[in-house]
């Protein structure tokens, strides 16, 4: 008997794949009454659904957990399970097992989903029959099809702690800097989790800017600097313009493309390396990057109001991204107003606080982080609002030139149900104004 741990979007996927498979299995989540349970038992009323605090005796008869990434791994039920030599599986590994077409594993810190996202954009406009999937937010088990001849998924740490085995024909570490500590012993073991995919890589790409990554002689690396070889992916600026180069041949200008900041051209280099791993045709490619406007919620632009900029970047959700995206503001606004704050993560914010300090005119704080915001930023004007649409207008009221951003640097769910619930908050906000 098999046991689906967590009734999500994963569990659900889960089941719903066992059960065409034929097999024995049973559902449990430790919520009394999970969103997705309704649904799910009208779909599968035969199937045993338990829910509420787990108990021991869930794993009588149990020969395999397929788990989902949600569930830490110091939860009894983990201890127990690994107490009774009972297999656990992600449901990235049990798609693993199945999938016949080549498959691309896509994970780091931060850019993971711009990344699949243009990589899967780029294949498709290349001809190519592609499944975009995985922690992007369709389940690895729902792109599954005997049609598809590439899988671009995007993977989190969370699910790589749960996978042993996995078949990658490439795949990259975009970077790796602190987040989600909370699951983790330490930052070793994090970063440990996130190079556990180039174990399962056929081929390999490296991000030569990330000193914590390992450099490896067989890959094709990427970073901002001129390529070193000619399978490298580079950038090159002359005469003001900055260029993107593989090897010494020039495939396009920084200025032809949508995306900000320096970021997004490290994101494009990761793509257009893995693009090239898997034989894509690289002008497909170069007229994809040109159109490619990115992902809502990822320094997206929302609207000009009243000379003012509005830009939503719900989906920075730790100190690096928000970081990253100030950045990309700076370089292109002279004033920015920034609403930040929620969830506050166990990291160190003092990067955060110094550049508000230097470069920020004024910031709205939201959310359960607001008391330690308050304390770490010394000498640009906060101020307080309880809900999105008073953090909009104070924004609004604080500059008449310049930018606002929505970057909040910590976990939603304190005030939202997730990242885009909160964004589709702010952008409400933002149109109402
Ligand atoms: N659950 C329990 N006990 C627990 C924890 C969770 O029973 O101790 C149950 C919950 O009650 C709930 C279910 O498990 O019913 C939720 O499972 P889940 O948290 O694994 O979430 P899913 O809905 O299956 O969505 C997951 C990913 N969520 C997480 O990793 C937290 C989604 O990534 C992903 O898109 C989806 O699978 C498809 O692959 C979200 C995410 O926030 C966007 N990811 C993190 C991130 O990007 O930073 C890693
Ligand atoms: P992920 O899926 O890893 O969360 P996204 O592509 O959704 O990454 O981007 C999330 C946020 O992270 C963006 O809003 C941006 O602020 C920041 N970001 C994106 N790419 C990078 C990068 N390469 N390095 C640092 N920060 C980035």
């Amino acid at each position: 008997m098999k046991l689906v741990l967590g009734l999500g979007i994963t569990g659900f996927s889960i089941a719903q794949f066992l059960a065409q498979q034929g097999a024995d299995f049973k559902v449990a989540d430790s919520r009394q009454k999970p969103t997705l349970l309704p649904e799910f038992s009208a779909n599968f009323p035969l199937i045993e659904v338990s829910t509420g605090v787990w108990q021991l005796s869930l794993l009588d008869e149990v020969d395999e957990i397929f788990i989902s990434p949600g569930i830490a791994q110091n939860e009894q039920i983990v201890a127990w399970a690994r107490e009774k030599d009972i297999e656990i599986t992600s449901d990235i590994e049990l798609f693993s097992r199945y999938a016949q077409a080549p498959v691309v594993g896509i994970t780091g810190t931060n850019g993971k989903s711009t990344v699949t996202q243009l990589l899967g954009t780029m294949a498709r406009a290349s001809g190519k029959k592609v499944a975009i999937g995985g922690n992007i937010g369709k389940p690895a088990l729902d792109c599954l099809h005997d049609d598809i001849e590439l899988y671009v998924l995007e993977l989190s740490s969370y699910q790589l702690d749960y996978t042993k085995k996995l078949k990658l024909f490439t795949g990259v570490v975009l970077n790796i800097t602190p987040d989600h500590l909370d699951r983790y012993a330490s930052f070793e073991h994090y970063k440990a989790s996130k190079l556990s995919l180039y174990q399962y890589c056929q081929n390999s790409v490296i991000n030569i800017d990330d000193s914590l990554i390992p450099k490896k002689a067989s890959a094709v690396h990427f970073g901002l600097e001129i390529p070193k070889s000619s399978q490298n992916f580079g950038t090159v600026t002359c005469h003001e313009s900055c260029y993107f180069l593989k090897g010494d041949d020039v495939l396009l200008g920084v200025d032809d493309i949508q995306l900000i900041g320096e970021h997004n051209i490290s994101n494009i280099l990761a793509a257009l390396a893995l693009g090239e791993q898997i034989g894509l045709d690289m002008q497909a490619m170069t007229e994809c990057i040109k159109t490619f406007k990115g992902l809502a919620h990822r320094l997206e632009w929302i609207a000009h109001k009243q000379g003012v900029e509005f830009y939503n970047d719900s989906k920075a959700t730790n100190v690096r991204s928000s970081v990253t995206a100030l950045k990309a503001l700076i370089s292109k606004h002279k004033n920015i107003v920034l609403i930040a704050g929620g969830a506050i993560k166990d990291e160190d914010y003092a990067p955060l606080f110094e550049l508000i300090d230097k470069e920020v005119l004024g910031v709205v704080l939201i959310g359960q982080s607001a008391a330690e915001f308050d304390q770490g930023i010394c000498n640009t004007q906060t101020i307080h609002a309880k809900n999105m649409l008073e953090a909009t207008t104070l924004a609004q009221a604080m500059i008449d030139d310049g930018a606002v951003v929505l970057s909040p640097g910590c976990a939603s769910f304190d005030m939202f149900d997730n990242f885009e619930h909160r964004g589709d908050a702010f952008k409400q906000a933002v149109l109402s104004l």
